[in-house]
């Protein structure tokens, strides 16, 4: 707020009053701290000390509290004025700690991530579990048993920092393992193909998928012309849209995903031989994703659904696991597949070649401070240990030039790997030097090899034996700037995927594609998508063009292969088929009132903590309840902070009283009408009924709505919703409806 000039210094005071009411905290007032004055008391009378310093707000240094210093380690004596002529100024530039704190404030931000801008990172450990000493010379996978760190970052791709959780998207889930023969960084997605063949396309897709150039909207989703225009110009992203209009692209957790290396990478063992290998990480809780109304409500709900979850999960002790899978096979399997093996828009299905699992990936710790860790982790698929090799895979290639230019402009500095989270755990010793911000130069007086300074200060020196070593391919033909024929086929995978997806799961992505095109302005953009829907699914086209409306089926999209129709469905491609054996992990709602009954809510936590789940108490007032036994609990959630989009199933306990009240409250009718919509499973208290009445469902209720009428009740229902979602309702509901 701006303020007139006070005649003199001594009147200035008069105009504390006025500041007060703006809510901004005055100079020599910490904001964090609750006022003591009354607020009709004239400000200067409580603030002031003899010297003017603002005295009430003044934190100081006594006892063992540390000393607050400037950076170069200067005692800070005041921390809220700077330093005047006069008690009104001007300020002088003298004031060197005023300088140097804007200063360093000014230069807070990096640049974000060009993708993958929004993401979320935890320390864990890499266990091996089964030994690979005989396909590979790679330390990590030499010694059952033995751990090794990890800093695992998962993200999603299209929208900034700061954008929401949920969007529509693929997820980044990018290992740094810290491996004792240098870091290997794993840097894969959720999503097990790519939308482009060649690397040189990455700028046009990005550039497609992010808010349009003008306009800098819509953030963080892909649901546009641009995107959509490039990808029904692209048919070879025909297989990776399958999977992101699947609910693969709204998970429920990141501890409910897959991740993939995406790519065909090489293990080479100590004579130099080479087996390929598809990396996979499968999570131990299971595979869950949202629906996507629920996601749109999760968004706005809680922004930060991903990140809160992994973070309490984490700090609750109850760490994420996945399993290292790997797809091995020789160049005899490569040649007979049927795709080519190099070409990153194609999976090998699990029913052909068995995943085999090797070790186990957990996360056990949160970060210290997100930004020197998350935002500073640099990753880089070049960053490969001895034994682990890239193939020609065109993407690949791109990759492994794209990292190291990204992390340099990100974190301005060749040093980048000084920084702690980059840093390998292992001996690190070479001749390079100097630059930005460098941390560990080399000491002594040599810097360069060869030299003649002998073994004690000569530095260090090559190691044939234990270097690295590139697999020793052979070239395969002229210079060229072309695509192999065998990348042609754009359609045949994208229709195995939908085949493999259980009704609901077909159904969603039909959705998601009716939905994202409606989005699309132009007709013939839509048009030209649906043309492509053909060679998928001719159900999946039909679906789609009546739900937009298109006056006729355009003609099937000229596809530079013929698709193959034979391939047969794979059971590890659909999320319902993987999902979990229990409620473990996951959370419950239970909207209570007061009067709930005491007895079964203890019994209803009982049984969700015997199977090692969470709770949280949502109720009409923040201060909580009071239960039939007269003892109160309080609540986490008032009603409207705590939709049930939030949770995996949902329990109503209530009073006759409570739920009369509760039925004339929107809040509380959204609360029973989105978890009956998004398919829950949802307990009830007979009283709980006039809810659902308001709600509009009180007749709709079906099987997975369990009665919770006595204690009795409480184990058959947390036994029962560990199926997590009851589908059957989505199909013979209309839920839109509701
Ligand atoms: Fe990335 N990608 N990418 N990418 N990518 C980046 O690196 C790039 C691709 C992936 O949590 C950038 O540090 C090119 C495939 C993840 O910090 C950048 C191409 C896959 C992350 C970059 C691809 C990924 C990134 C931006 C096409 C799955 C986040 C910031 C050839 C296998 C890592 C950064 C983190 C980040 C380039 C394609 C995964 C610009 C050129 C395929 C998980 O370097």
């Amino acid at each position: 707020m701006a303020k007139k000039p006070s005649p003199s210094p001594k009147t200035s005071n008069s105009k504390a009053p006025t500041d007060r009411t703006s809510g901004t905290a005055m100079p020599g007032e910490s904001p964090q701290k609750a006022s003591p004055v009354p607020p009709d008391a004239p400000l200067r009378d409580a603030y002031a000390e003899p010297q003017g310093r603002g005295g009430e707000t003044h934190q100081t240094a006594e006892g063992d509290v540390a000393v607050l210093t400037t950076q170069q380690g200067v005692p800070v004596a005041d921390d809220q004025n700077t330093l005047k002529q006069g008690d009104r100024g001007p300020t002088l530039i003298e004031d060197f700690h005023f300088r140097e704190k804007i200063f360093h404030f000014d230069h807070e931000r990096i640049p974000e991530r060009v993708v993958h801008a929004r993401g979320y990172g935890a320390h864990g450990f890499f266990e091996l579990t089964e030994s690979l000493a005989d396909v590979t010379r790679a330390d990590i996978f030499q010694r059952v048993g033995e751990r090794t760190p990890a800093f695992v970052r998962f993200s999603t791709v299209a929208g900034s920092k700061g954008s929401f959780d949920l969007a529509r998207d693929v997820r980044g889930f990018a290992v740094k393992l810290y491996t004792k023969e240098g870091n290997w960084d794993l840097v894969g997605n959720n999503i097990p193909v790519f939308f482009i063949q060649d690397a040189i396309k990455f700028p046009d897709l990005i550039h497609a998928a992010k808010p349009e150039p003008d306009r800098m909207f819509p953030q963080a989703q892909t649901a546009h012309d641009n995107f959509w225009d490039f990808i029904s110009l692209s048919p070879e992203a025909m297989h990776m849209v399958m999977w992101t209009m699947s609910d693969r692209a709204i998970p429920r957790s990141y501890r409910t995903m897959e991740g993939f290396g995406v790519h065909t990478f090489r293990l080479v063992d100590a004579k130099g031989k080479s087996t390929f290998v598809k990396f996979h990480w499968k999570p131990k809780q299971g595979l869950q994703s949202v629906v996507w109304n629920e996601a749109v409500k999760i968004n706005g709900a809680d922004p930060d659904f991903h990140r809160r979850d992994l973070w309490d999960a984490i700090n609750g002790g109850d760490f994420p696991e996945w399993e290292l899978g790997l797809q091995l096979f020789d160049q005899d399997f490569a040649d007979k597949f049927d795709f080519d093996v190099l070409d990153p828009t194609k999976i090998i299905p699990e029913e052909i070649l068995p995943v085999r699992f090797v070790g186990r990936l957990v996360l056990d710790r949160v970060v210290d401070n997100f930004f020197a860790e998350t935002e500073q982790v640099a990753f880089c698929t070049q960053n490969v240990p001895p034994g682990i090799d890239f193939t020609n895979d065109p993407l690949l290639q791109g990759r492994n030039f794209s990292y190291l230019d990204t992390q340099l402009k990100r974190l301005g500095s060749p040093n980048f790997a000084h920084i702690p989270i980059n840093a390998p755990k292992c001996p690190v010793a070479h001749f390079q030097q100097d630059g930005h911000m460098a941390m560990t130069n080399p000491r002594g007086r040599v810097n360069y090899e060869p030299n003649s300074w002998g073994a004690t200060i000569g530095g260090p020196r090559e190691d044939p034996a234990r270097g690295f070593t590139s697999f020793a391919a052979e070239p395969d033909g002229a210079k060229l700037r072309l695509r192999p024929e065998s990348f042609a086929d754009h359609y045949s995978q994208a229709r195995q995927f939908f085949i493999s997806q259980t009704p609901i799961e077909q159904k969603h992505i039909a959705d998601a594609l009716t939905f994202e095109l409606s989005k699309v302005e132009r007709p013939d953009i839509r048009a030209r998508m649906v043309s492509h829907l053909i060679h998928i699914d001719a159900g999946l086209a039909d679906t789609v063009a009546a739900g937009l409306g298109l006056p006729d089926l355009p003609a099937p999209a000229q596809a530079a292969r013929p698709p193959i129709d034979s391939l047969a469905p794979s059971d590890a491609l659909s999320i319902v088929k993987n999902g979990p054996a229990t409620f473990a992990g996951r959370k419950l709602g239970i909207l209570l009132s007061d009067g709930a009954d005491a007895e079964l809510l203890a019994s209803l936590l009982k049984e969700i903590g015997k199977v090692g789940a969470t709770y949280e108490i949502v109720a009409p007032k923040i201060g909580g309840v009071t239960l039939s036994d007269g003892t109160k609990i309080a609540a986490k959630h008032k009603i409207d902070g705590g939709p049930s989009v939030l949770f995996d199933a949902v329990a109503l306990i209530v009073s006759d009283a409570g739920a009369e009240l509760m039925a004339g409250d929107a809040a509380a009718q959204d609360f029973v009408r989105d978890a009956f919509a998004h398919c829950k499973y949802i307990g009830l208290t007979p009283q709980a009924e006039p809810i659902f009445a308001a709600g509009g469902i009180a007749d709709k209720l079906d099987d997975a709505c369990l009665p919770l009428a006595s204690v009795k009740d409480a184990a058959q229902f947390v036994e029962t919703i560990a199926a997590l979602r009851f589908w059957p309702r989505e199909l013979e509901v209309d839920l839109d409806a509701l």
